[in-house]
């Protein structure tokens, strides 16, 4: 099978085998991502996306299936004859600024969360198919970036479930689309196609002999997700850690209490009907743009610099939206750092040695936050995804959070695909827990024990000035 497997800064194809004791993936392809900025916009470039994939299916020669995932809540509409209006805009674009207070104003936030669960992040789909405002009048359907590339291979449209959780247009507790919430914001409810499971054998593809194309958990993080190699009954949470740290727990129905909400925690839709409660931490994305920056592309020697400065010596809260949009992230880290009375880190190992601190601080406080609002135990943290290779940050990690940390595999949301899609064609894997002792028995992970260095309490008042 391939895994077609998108994120933010970069796009694979990987040829997958899965068997009895046989689960082992190779990468056939790998090509660049990002935003492109084009006149007032930030856009992705997703026909270039589309050539890759195709590329890449090509490429990885005969085939059983192919199942596509990406990064969720953007989106291309289409005309009533199926073609794209318009290119798909990118969630770091600054067109939502004030969209989730005009839509406050008519539906509270704890209604909204009541309905669909999710965090307020002003990306939302939601929040984006209003600031369209009449453009929408020329669409007839909406569909996420896999469900799109889905179409263009297929010709069948849908919106895989676990990717539509992440609109703030999906009943959470009905697992329909919201309608009338909808309706009450101005969103046209004829957008929404119908909703399919992960699993789902969509069709052929035409311009593939036919190939099958599966839905998969067509959102990265569900399909990382349920390729988290947890022991069976132990208590884990998992920081699924790329340009994003998704942190949380995995449960059985969504949390929606206002305890949950107040801390802006989401429930989104996970393979096999379960609920990844987590909140977004601002990521990697912050140690890349830093980077970019700089010019550099050697993360290796300034992470092992890092790892030899002083830790915790300043620490900013890497959430705060002033980290979302792309620019100059070590002028905002010093900024930040004086705004809270610390002194800013100096010379470049200082500013990836904060940057990381800071990454382990939120990991710690948003596990702790889900293990005290789910009213659950956290024993063992899995880091799965790139920063799983990332030894300081999973160290740190170990540390901050004060359980060990189990770091691996890598390529999770590429495992979590080719796993959805050997079961929908015929594989014996019942469960999400076959799925993930089929990844312990395949994969190696490295473990991590807290040290016991650093005092993170003191760190996380510094947070606030204190
Ligand atoms: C991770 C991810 C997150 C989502 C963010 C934006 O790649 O899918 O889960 O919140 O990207 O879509």
């Amino acid at each position: 099978m391939a895994a077609v497997d998108l994120g933010a800064s970069s796009g694979r194809v990987m040829a997958g085998t899965v068997g009895p004791s046989t689960l082992a993936l190779e990468e056939v392809r790998r090509f660049p991502n990002g935003g492109v900025r084009a006149g007032p916009a930030l856009y992705w470039d997703v026909l270039g996306l589309y050539r890759e994939t195709l590329a890449g299916i090509r490429e990885a020669g005969p085939l059983d299936g192919v199942g596509i995932d990406s990064w969720a809540v953007d989106y291309g509409l289409l005309d009533e004859r199926g073609a794209l209006l318009g290119n798909p805009v990118h969630y770091r674009d600054t067109r939502t600024e004030g969209v989730p207070a005009q839509v406050g104003a008519k539906v509270s936030a704890r209604e909204l969360y009541d309905v669909t669960g999710l965090q307020q992040l002003p990306f939302n789909t939601l929040y984006q198919l209003v600031a369209e405002g009449d453009r929408l009048d020329a669409a007839d359907t909406l569909l996420l970036i896999p469900d799109l590339l889905t179409y263009w291979l297929t010709g069948e449209i849908g919106a895989e479930r676990t990717n539509a959780s992440t609109t703030q247009l999906y009943d959470v507790r009905a697992r329909t689309w919201a309608v009338d919430l909808a309706t009450r914001v101005g969103i046209p409810p004829r957008l929404l196609p119908p909703l399919r499971d992960p699993g789902t054998v969509v069709g052929p593809a035409r311009e593939l002999s036919g190939l099958p194309v599966v839905a998969v958990g067509s959102h990265d993080t569900a399909s990382a997700v349920a390729a988290v190699p947890a022991e069976p009954g132990t208590n884990f949470a998992y920081i699924s850690s790329g340009t994003w740290s998704l942190a949380g727990l995995e449960l059985t129905s969504p949390e929606l209490s206002d305890a949950a909400l107040a801390a802006n925690f989401t429930n989104e839709g996970g393979v096999d009907g379960t609920i990844r409660f987590l909140r977004n931490v601002m990521g990697l994305w912050v140690l890349s743009e830093t980077l970019r920056t700089w010019s550099t592309s050697d993360l290796p020697g300034l992470l092992a610099a890092a790892a030899a400065s002083r830790g915790l010596a300043a620490v900013v809260d890497i959430d705060a939206p002033e980290f979302l949009a792309p620019g100059d992230m070590p002028a905002r880290i010093v900024a930040a750092c004086r705004a809270t009375g610390q002194r800013p880190p100096e010379g470049r190992a200082a500013v990836v040695r904060c940057i990381v601190d800071s990454l382990a601080l939120a990991h710690r406080r948003a596990i702790r936050e889900a293990a005290s609002l789910s009213g659950r135990a956290v024993d063992v943290v899995h880091i799965v995804g790139g920063g799983a290779r990332n030894e300081l940050l999973c160290r740190l990690t170990a540390d901050a959070c004060g359980v060990p940390v189990l770091a691996g595999p890598v390529e999770a949301a590429a495992l979590g695909n080719v796993l959805v899609q050997a079961r929908a064609l015929g594989e014996d894997l019942p469960d999400l827990a076959a799925m993930r002792a089929l990844v312990r028995e395949t994969h190696e992970v490295r473990r991590y024990e807290p040290s016991g260095a650093g005092d993170w309490t003191a760190a996380e008042a510094r947070l606030a000035g204190g």
